[in-house]
């Protein structure tokens, strides 16, 4: 086993001190993604890892890629359902597309992972809600999938979806040598308006506001995935996609659904039960 890394020797903390709040480079870096999130819902800080942070991570991920999950349900529509009989075919509710990647979970990455220090490393946590102008992030308390790998194998694909979290924060550990596109339609949706004609034309293929980005090993991607419209094209490699995703809430104490993270991860624990009885208002 490697020893230990310090959470500051994982990140490229000569470009990225974000640990010290008076940095001029933490400011800048800030207001870089800050721009980049209202501009186009999406903002990239590039080789925020360490080499030796990024060979540690990649290491923790490879050794548990056997342990990968993939869902049963290989088809599912843009809002990661199985459709609704009461709408037409066509509608974009029925439209349903390949999504064959696979997640390894939160739960296989034990205290001493430098995967798991890190997404507890507080000045992280900080650092991120400025990023996000948010007062305060916390940590998500789902223990199955707060902090995942999204591992796209090859010939393996993400489709065309909405997230259900307003951000996402990913973290590319090794792209695939061909495919593998990480493509969105910045604000394709918005609250008020779930904009059908608008998701059915890129679910036609019509590309005129579909954005591609160029992601390397060790870069640090935010999105604002709840209404840009994204997707994962095939791995046309040979080697595996590796992407580590970290999720944080606005509220406390946050967890994910039953229904949910046994879709999406085939697993859930005892905290999923006890939300669950909670939920439906139950005494405990
Ligand atoms: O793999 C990616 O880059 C995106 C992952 C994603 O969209 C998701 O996990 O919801
Ligand atoms: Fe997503």
């Amino acid at each position: 086993m490697t020893p230990e890394l310090d959470c500051r020797k994982i990140i490229n903390h000569s470009l990225y001190p974000i640990d010290e709040p008076e940095a001029l480079a933490r400011q800048a870096i800030i207001e870089q993604v800050k721009h980049g999130l209202a501009d186009d819902g999406c903002a990239v800080i590039r080789n925020f890892f360490s080499r030796p942070g990024l060979h540690a991570l990649l290491a923790e991920a490879e050794q548990r890629r056997p342990q990968t999950y993939y869902s049963e349900r290989k088809q599912c529509n843009v809002y990661l359902n199985d459709g609704d009989a009461g709408y037409p075919a066509d509608h974009p509710r029925n439209v349903l597309l390949p999504r064959t990647n696979g997640f390894i979970t939160a739960d296989l990455f034990e205290a001493e992972t430098a995967c798991y220090r890190l997404y507890h490393w507080e000045p992280l946590k900080q650092f991120l809600a400025e990023c996000l102008g948010k007062d305060q992030l916390y940590l998500y308390e789902d223990p199955v999938s707060n902090m995942i790998v999204n591992v796209g194998g090859p010939g393996q694909q993400f489709n065309w979806h909405f997230d259900t979290n307003e951000f996402t924060i990913t973290m590319l550990l090794q792209p695939a040598s061909s495919g593998a596109h990480f493509e969105y339609v910045p604000d394709l949706r918005n609250a008020q308006d779930e904009c059908f004609d608008d998701v059915k034309q890129v679910l036609d293929g019509n590309r005129e506001r579909v954005k591609r980005l160029q992601l390397n090993a060790g870069d640090l991607q935010f999105f604002l995935g709840r209404f840009a419209l994204h997707q994962v094209t095939a791995n046309t490699g040979t080697s595996d996609r590796l992407l580590l995703i970290m999720s944080f809430s606005e509220q406390p104490g946050m967890i994910g659904s039953m229904v949910r993270v046994r879709n999406l991860y085939g697993k859930v624990t005892e905290a999923h039960h006890a939300a669950q009885v909670r939920a439906d208002g139950l005494v405990d």
